[in-house]
C-alpha cells in the first residue's frame, strides 16, 4: 500500500473508521477514491458502482460493528471500499486477477463477507431468513441488506419484500438508489423510486394541507404554522413510500448518499427500530470520476483504461460474439418486424443495444428479470411474434424452470442466444458459464447449437429463427477468430456437424470455439508426434450427428491395436456435458473397444482468473490439449 494515503495507512479494521473527524474521512474518501480507480484501471471491474457507495460504505461501518452485525451487499459487485476498510487493503491491487482477492464478497476470504454474491437480488431472503434465526436464539445484532434500486426489480427481492412484509422481522434494508442497473433502470418501480427521490410526495402532502387550512377563516395562518412544524415530523415519517410502508416496511428516504453525517444520523436511529426498515439512499454512480459519472454504464463493468482520459486499452478489430450476436439480430428485425428481442437488463453486454437504438418498438429491457423475460418471450411467441433473447450463460440459470417448464415443455419457439458461456474470466465462480450444455442436454426437442467462429454464430441465429423450435446457441466472451463475415445468411442443416480435417487414428469432437484449437493441436500432433486426428466441429450439440459421428468413431480406428480413439472437447462442465453424451451414445451403440479422453471443466470450484489462464488450467488451449492427447 502505498505510504501516501495518510488516512488510509491507519485504517485496519472498521473500528479504527470511529475515530476519525468528518474532515478526516473527507481525506479518506478520495483516498479510497483514487485506489479503486487505479485498481479498475489496470485490473478492470466494476468503477462506476463502486465509486458510488464510497462514502455510504463507510457510513455503514461507522454507525454497524461488523462482523457481528452482518452487512450484505447484494450482487456484491459494489465491495471494494467495504473489502478495502475490513483488513483487505494490502491486496487490493490483486483483485480478480489469479490468486487475487474477488471482486465479490467471498465468505471464505474474510469474516466481515457474509454471503457470496454474483447474481442479483439474493440480498433480501438472506437477510429475512437470517433475521428470524437471530430472533428464534434470541440474539441481537443488526442486520442490514444492500440493495440497488436494480436489484430491486429482480423478482426475488419483490417475494422477499412480499415476505418480509408480513414476518416483520427487525432488518434493516439500504436502498442504493442511483438510477441505473448496468444501463439507465427501468420500469414501473424505478419511476415510483424517482418520483420518491424527487421529494415530490412531500411536496404535494404539503401544499395540500397548506391550501386547506388556508381556506379557514381566522385560524387558517396560525394552522398552517403548526402545520409546518407536523410536517417536518410527517417527512421523516409516513409520509412518502407508500408503496413500501403498505407492504407493512417503514420507509424513510430519500438521504443524502454522498453526505456522511445525514446518512449516519438516519442508520443511528435506523438501529432503534423494531421492525423492518427501508432507507432510500439517493448515490451517484461513478462520483469522482468524471468520465464514470457523465457515462456510468460503460465503466459499470469496466475494462482497463487509461486514467488520464479515460480511454479504454485497444481490443483490437476482431468482433466479440456479442457484437456478432447484436448484428445478426439486427439484421433480422431490419427484415422482419415480428421480431422482438429482449435483455434482462443487458442491453450492451448481450450486443443487443444495436437493436434498441435503431428499433426500440422492437426490444424490450425487462430489469433484471430473467425469469419474467423467458416467459414473456414465450407470450409474445404464442401471440404471432417472434422472440429472440440475449442472455449470460449464468443468469440464465435463474430462469432454468421457465426455460424447462414454460419454454420447451410446449415447444414455444424462442431463441436464445446464450452470451458469456464456458469458462468466463476475472469474476470469479459465481460467474461461470460452464452449466448451460449439461442443463439443457437432458430437455426433450431443443436445439443446442454452439459455433465454432463469429461467421457461424451469425448464420446459427438465422437458422435458429428459421427452426420454429426452442432453439439455444451457445458463445463465450472472447474476441472472434477473425474469420471473414459472409454477406448472406446460411441456413445450417439440422443436427449436422462438420468435418474439418480427415485423420486415420481417430477422431476430436470439438464443441464451440474451441474448435480451433483442436485443429491447432491436430496439426501439431501429426508435425511433432505423427498422430493423424480427424477434426469434427460438432455444431449442434442437440440434435446430435450420431450418424456421422458413429461412421468416423467406426473407420477411423488408427494404426495401433485397432481400438478407436475419441477425444471429446467442450468448454463446459464434465458432468452430465458433452463427454458424456458422447460416452451414452458408445454404450447404447454396443461399441467397447475405444479409448476415450474427455476435457472440460472438472467439478470443483473455479477460481479467479483470465480466460485464458482458466482454459490452460482445465486443459482446453491447443497446447494443453496437444500434450494430453500426445500423452
Ligand atoms: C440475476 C442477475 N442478472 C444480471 C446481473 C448483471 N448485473 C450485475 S450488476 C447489475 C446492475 C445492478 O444495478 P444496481 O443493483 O442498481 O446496482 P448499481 O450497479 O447501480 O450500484 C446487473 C444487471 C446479475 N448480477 N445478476
Amino acid at each position: 500500500m502505498n505510504s501516501n494515503y495518510l488516512r488510509l495507512n491507519k485504517i485496519n479494521s472498521p473500528k479504527d473508521l470511529k475515530e476519525l473527524s468528518y474532515d478526516e474521512l473527507k481525506e479518506l474518501s478520495a483516498e479510497i477514491r483514487e485506489i479503486i480507480i487505479k485498481v479498475v484501471s489496470e485490473n478492470g471491474g466494476h468503477l462506476s458502482s463502486n465509486l458510488g457507495v464510497v462514502d455510504l460504505t463507510l457510513a455503514l461501518h461507522r454507525v454497524f460493528d461488523a462482523p457481528r452485525d452482518k452487512i450484505i451487499w447484494d450482487v456484491g459487485h459494489q465491495c471494494y471500499t467495504h473489502k478495502i476498510v475490513t483488513g483487505r487493503k494490502d491486496r487490493i491491487y490483486t483483485i480478480r486477477k489469479k490468486d487475487g482477492l474477488l471482486g465479490f464478497p467471498d465468505i471464505e476470504e474474510s469474516e466481515y463477507d457474509v454471503l457470496n454474491t454474483g447474481h442479483a437480488s439474493t440480498s433480501l431472503a438472506f437477510a429475512s431468513g437470517m433475521a428470524v434465526a437471530r430472533d428464534n436464539k434470541g440474539e441481537d445484532y443488526h442486520i442490514v441488506a444492500v440493495i440497488g434500486d436494480g436489484a430491486l426489480t429482480g423478482g426475488l427481492a419483490l417475494e422477499a419484500l412480499n415476505h418480509i412484509g408480513q414476518v416483520k422481522q427487525r432488518l434493516i434494508i439500504i436502498l442504493n438508489d442511483n438510477k441505473m442497473s448496468i444501463s439507465p433502470n427501468v420500469g414501473a418501480i424505478s419511476k415510483y423510486l424517482n418520483y420518491l427521490a424527487s421529494g415530490k410526495p412531500y411536496n404535494r402532502l404539503k401544499e395540500r394541507v397548506y391550501s386547506l387550512f388556508k381556506r379557514i377563516p381566522l385560524i387558517g395562518k396560525y394552522l398552517v404554522a403548526i402545520s409546518r412544524t407536523v410536517l417536518i415530523l410527517m417527512r421523516r415519517m409516513m409520509v412518502p413510500g407508500s408503496f413500501f410502508n403498505d407492504l407493512g416496511v417503514m420507509y424513510i428516504g430519500p438521504i443524502k448518499g454522498h453526505d456522511l453525517k445525514e446518512m449516519e444520523k438516519v442508520f443511528q436511529d435506523a438501529k432503534k427500530f423494531d421492525a423492518p426498515i427501508l432507507l432510500h439512499v439517493v448515490t451517484e454512480k461513478g462520483q469522482g470520476y468524471k468520465p464514470a459519472e457523465e457515462d456510468p454504464s460503460s465503466y459499470h463493468s469496466s475494462a482497463p483504461f487509461d486514467i488520464s482520459n479515460g480511454k479504454f486499452k485497444p481490443k483490437g478489430n476482431r468482433p466479440s460474439y456479442s457484437e456478432v450476436f447484436g448484428q445478426a439480430v439486427l439484421k433480422l428485425v431490419k427484415a422482419d418486424r415480428k421480431i422482438i428481442a429482449l435483455t434482462a437488463a443487458m442491453p450492451e453486454g448481450t450486443g443487443l443495444d444495436v437493436v434498441q437504438k435503431e428499433f426500440p418498438q422492437n426490444f424490450y429491457d425487462v430489469g433484471i428479470a430473467e425469469q419474467y423475460m423467458l416467459d414473456f418471450a414465450g407470450g409474445l411467441a404464442l401471440g404471432g411474434m417472434k422472440s429472440v433473447v440475449g442472455i449470460y450463460s449464468t443468469f440464465m440459470q435463474r430462469a432454468i424452470d421457465q426455460v424447462i417448464h414454460d419454454i420447451t415443455l410446449m415447444k414455444i419457439p424462442v431463441v436464445v442466444g446464450i452470451d458469456r458461456s464456458g469458462l468466463v474470466g476475472g469474476d470469479g465462480p459465481t460467474h461461470q458459464g460452464i452449466y448451460d450444455i449439461a442443463l439443457l442436454r437432458p430437455l426433450p426437442g431443443v436445439v443446442l447449437m454452439a459455433p465454432k467462429d463469429e461467421n457461424e454464430l451469425q448464420h446459427m441465429v438465422y437458422t435458429g429463427m428459421k427452426l420454429e423450435k426452442p432453439v439455444f446457441i451457445r458463445y463465450p466472451k472472447e474476441p472472434g477468430i477473425g474469420v471473414p463475415m459472409d454477406v448472406e445468411f446460411k441456413e445450417l442443416p439440422l443436427g449436422k456437424s462438420e468435418v474439418l480435417r480427415e485423420g486415420i487414428d481417430g477422431v476430436i469432437l470439438a464443441v464451440g470455439t474451441l474448435v480451433y484449437r483442436a485443429q491447432e493441436a491436430a496439426k501439431k500432433l501429426q508435425a511433432e508426434a505423427g498422430i493423424d486426428l480427424t477434426v469434427i466441429n460438432v455444431r449442434y450439440i442437440k440434435p446430435l450427428d450420431t450418424e456421422l459421428i458413429l461412421k468416423v468413431v467406426r473407420e477411423k480406428r488408427g494404426r495401433l491395436n485397432n481400438n478407436g480413439k475419441i477425444i471429446t472437447i467442450e468448454d463446459g462442465i464434465r458432468v452430465g456435458g458433452f463427454g458424456t453424451l458422447i460416452r451414452e451414445l458408445l454404450v447404447s451403440e454396443s461399441i467397447k473397444d475405444y479409448c476415450i479422453l474427455s476435457l472440460g471443466v472438472p467439478e470443483e470450484d473455479i477460481v479467479v482468473a483470465s480466460r485464458e489462464e482458466l482454459l490452460a488450467k482445465y486443459h482446453l488451449n491447443a497446447e494443453v490439449i496437444f500434450g494430453e492427447i500426445r500423452n
